[in-house]
């Protein structure tokens, strides 16, 4: 009992101080007019957005293992939303909707091996968008846009601020250089991502990674995949994921098979495919307060938060 309390001091201790950073309405203020920067390039280019949604009775299987987060209500199971990307494909659905974003919170109940890396929080937020009938090449282009909409916004609203925290205001960038995983893993082993982020200065395009069934195969070439990864330089490491869409039912099967995932967990919307429902899209989404880590040059993506998520801690707030 008595040990309980003086662990709870301590952590309140914690707690508050992690609040009360002087670096912390710093760091919101570059995170804030990111959100505000990229819902001005959405609007303008015709996105239309969606609300978030927390619980879903299906969400991303992901392709690592986290703690379950799922409870049960109405005589039901709902998972904490992972990632919005089956209600993305979906909503898409409706035939006056081509494009769509949201700024969405996700759950993903880290194991401890994730606390040290600098980039996992087990909650966090990603700004998701989906296109009917686009491909790679136009959702990259688009990113590429989006970042240098941001930066040059940022730029002229908070000028003294970025000079403070990185030193130096934010760059435009060019076309963004393109890797793929396999070419790099021969050529640097496999910790191939983090060293070619600590080698770059500008962001790059990591393509082809083997994971979740909703990422296209390439039909040119089986087992090789039609996604890519942003992946922030300095040694930031990555900060968007997305691909183009498996949306035919036989293929989504075969995916499905290929990384284990249980179907029967996915009969809706497998359901949806087999009658020829599935639009056929292309997206991403990118984290917002690895963004801000980014800009901010911070060590650790947990100093974005008010309140810390670093994985596998305790938190009383
Ligand atoms: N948002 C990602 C995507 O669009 C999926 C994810 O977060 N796992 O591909």
């Amino acid at each position: 009992m008595e040990l309980q309390t003086l662990d709870t001091a301590k952590e309140l201790d914690t707690t508050l101080q992690h609040l009360s950073r002087p670096l912390l309405p710093k760091v919101l203020q570059v995170q804030q007019g990111i959100v505000r920067a990229t819902h001005d390039f959405m609007f303008r280019k015709g996105l239309t957005q969606l609300m978030p949604l927390m619980l879903s009775p299906i969400t991303d299987p992901l392709n690592h293992g986290v703690v379950d987060a799922t409870i049960g209500y109405a005589e039901q199971r709902w998972s904490l939303t992972k990632s919005m990307i089956f209600h993305k494909q979906l909503a898409l659905l409706n035939p006056g909707l081509s494009s769509i974003y949201i700024i969405s919170p996700n759950v993903r109940l880290e194991f401890a091996d994730r606390a040290g890396t600098g980039r996992h929080l087990f909650e966090f937020t990603q700004i998701d968008f989906e296109f009917k009938g686009k491909d790679r090449f136009f959702v990259m282009e688009f990113m590429e846009e989006l970042v240098n909409f941001v930066f040059a916004r940022l730029n002229k609203e908070i000028p003294e601020l970025l000079l403070e925290l990185r030193g130096e205001l934010l760059p435009q960038f060019e076309k963004w250089p393109v890797f793929r995983t396999e070419k790099l893993e021969a050529a640097l082993g496999p910790d191939y991502e983090h060293i070619k982020s600590e080698e770059m200065t500008t962001p790059f395009w990591l393509l082809n990674h083997k994971r979740e069934f909703y990422d296209k195969e390439d039909p040119a070439k089986q087992g090789t995949y039609l996604n890519y990864d942003l992946i922030w330089p300095e040694g930031f490491g990555e900060g968007l994921s997305g691909g183009e869409r498996e949306h035919e039912y036989h293929q989504i099967r075969k995916r499905m098979a290929d990384v284990g995932t249980n179907e029967e967990a996915f009969s809706h919307y497998l359901t949806v495919a087999k009658e020829g429902g599935l639009p056929k899209t292309a997206g991403a989404g990118f984290g917002v307060e690895r963004m801000t880590r980014f800009i901010c040059r911070l060590k650790d993506v947990d100093e974005v938060t008010a309140f810390s998520r670093k994985p596998f801690t305790s938190a009383i707030f």
